[in-house]
């Protein structure tokens, strides 16, 4: 089946072999809960039926556990050869150096099926690939599918790979979503453990490294017509929420010089932030949500809220980039007589690929005979924030469209996913003979 058809076959029910792609398919079905489209934000029901959904593929898979964790991920192992077969010496500690990937599992508003679950699904087909061959690793193969990356219900980025390297911010509890439930109070419905967090922190001499497969999100593969590519470097990222005052006023009587327009000041913001981001070349800044709370069609905008998303390939372009639009919103806010407040929500540096694994990765797409193309991350990755506690590297997986994402419109290929399944196996193939 080639997978963006899914929506013109009907899968069979009581599949007796576990048909990974069909399982991708199916599985974002439940994400679909309720809106038609599919928005698995931290803790909705679509998220815990992804969750459950996931759980069930990984057993399905062939994965010797499958849990929850106390922030919603879920774990899959399939344990290495020398894990005791014994059902009383299951208690025995993670096998030495264990190799973890994953990816995540929640969805913007209205996004694609691909983002995130495609980094989960292709590692269970490896391991379903070695179950079938009855075969085991010298190492243990854990398969995390992370509860919350995009940040989108909370502010919350990297929530869930956050709560494995210890960067669980406690603070995040007590935020509130848009019906004002705080992320404490959905934690206690899903019957999540919030004192079982700190524990979900792992140990890095447990493992050997972090590898994340990820669909690319972007034109570059596409335009080459190469189906895989191996990550460079994940582009350094910081976001803000802001709000502007000015003052609401009557938009037929108050002259255009006497407004204090906070929307005005607000585009252009944005102009600023296109200009900037365009001068560097590389870099990229955008101005995702903008909302006037209240606003009415013959109101001066008295307030404006929005965002603010900037990157660049280096820290310190990230930086400097910064530095100039938060400069540039100060003084389009002295000269329109209005004030601002910023709340930073995330910033993470730039994550090299460790060398030894995008080197993996790379002979991996070469032994398939796919062209070699290596390439920067545009986009963030939980791969960034295990990146603080263990060498890490990635590979891309041509998306169609353009490599559209952030929306419904983001799909690839059965081919190239198989492909992506090739890749992976030679990589735990050339690390079982390391
Ligand atoms: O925004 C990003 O770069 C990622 O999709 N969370
Ligand atoms: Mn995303
Ligand atoms: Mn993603
Ligand atoms: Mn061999």
């Amino acid at each position: 089946i080639r997978l963006n058809d899914k929506f013109g076959y009907t899968p069979t029910q009581g599949h007796q072999v576990w048909d990974w792609q069909e399982a991708l398919a199916q599985h974002t079905d439940a994400g679909y809960v309720g809106t038609g489209q599919l928005t698995v934000t931290y803790l909705t029901d679509a998220h815990l039926a992804c969750a459950r959904q996931i759980q069930a593929d990984m057993l399905a898979a062939g994965c010797d556990s499958a849990t929850i964790d106390a922030v919603g991920n879920v774990v899959g192992r399939y344990e290495s050869d020398s894990y005791p077969r014994t059902s009383d010496e299951r208690q025995s500690p993670i096998s030495s150096k264990t190799l973890l990937t994953g990816s995540h599992y929640d969805t913007v508003r209205n996004g694609g099926k691909y983002d995130g679950r495609l980094g989960i699904y292709v590692p269970l087909a490896c391991v379903q690939a070695l179950k079938a061959e009855g075969k085991r690793l010298p190492y243990a193969l854990e398969v995390v599918a992370f509860a919350e990356e995009e940040g989108q219900r909370y502010k919350a980025t990297f929530l869930g790979s956050g709560a494995l390297t210890g960067d669980f911010d406690p603070a995040w509890l007590d935020q509130t979503d848009a019906d004002g439930i705080s992320m404490r109070d959905a934690m206690a419905k899903a019957g999540l453990d919030v004192n079982a967090i700190g524990a979900i922190r792992r140990n890095p001499a447990d493992y050997q490294g972090f590898v994340e497969v990820h669909i690319e999100q972007g034109p570059v593969l596409n335009a080459l017509d190469i189906p895989l590519g191996v990550v460079t470097s994940i582009n350094a990222s910081v976001r803000y929420v802001g709000e502007i005052t000015g003052m609401a006023s009557h938009a037929g009587t108050t002259p255009m010089g006497q407004r204090r327009d906070a929307a005005a000041a607000v585009a252009e913001l944005i102009l600023l932030v296109e200009h900037c981001a365009a001068q560097d070349g590389d870099s990229v800044g955008t101005v995702g949500q903008l909302q006037v709370p209240n606003g009415s069609i013959n109101v001066v905008p008295g307030r404006c809220t929005f965002s603010l998303d900037l990157r660049a390939p280096s820290d310190a372009q990230r930086d400097a980039l910064e530095a100039k639009i938060l400069t540039g919103l100060r003084l389009i806010c002295e000269r329109r007589g209005l004030h601002h407040s910023l709340t930073r929500t995330m910033q993470a540096s730039a994550a090299p690929s460790a060398s030894a694994w995008q080197q993996r990765w790379e002979a991996a797409v070469t032994a398939l005979g796919v062209p070699l193309h290596r390439m920067p991350s545009g986009a963030g990755h939980d791969a960034m924030k295990l990146h603080t506690i263990l060498p890490q590297a990635m590979l891309f997986v041509r998306g169609l469209n353009s490599g559209i994402s952030h929306n419904p419109l983001e799909s690839t290929t059965s081919d190239d996913m198989q492909l992506a399944v090739d890749a992976f196996r030679h990589l735990l193939h050339q690390l079982a003979h390391a």
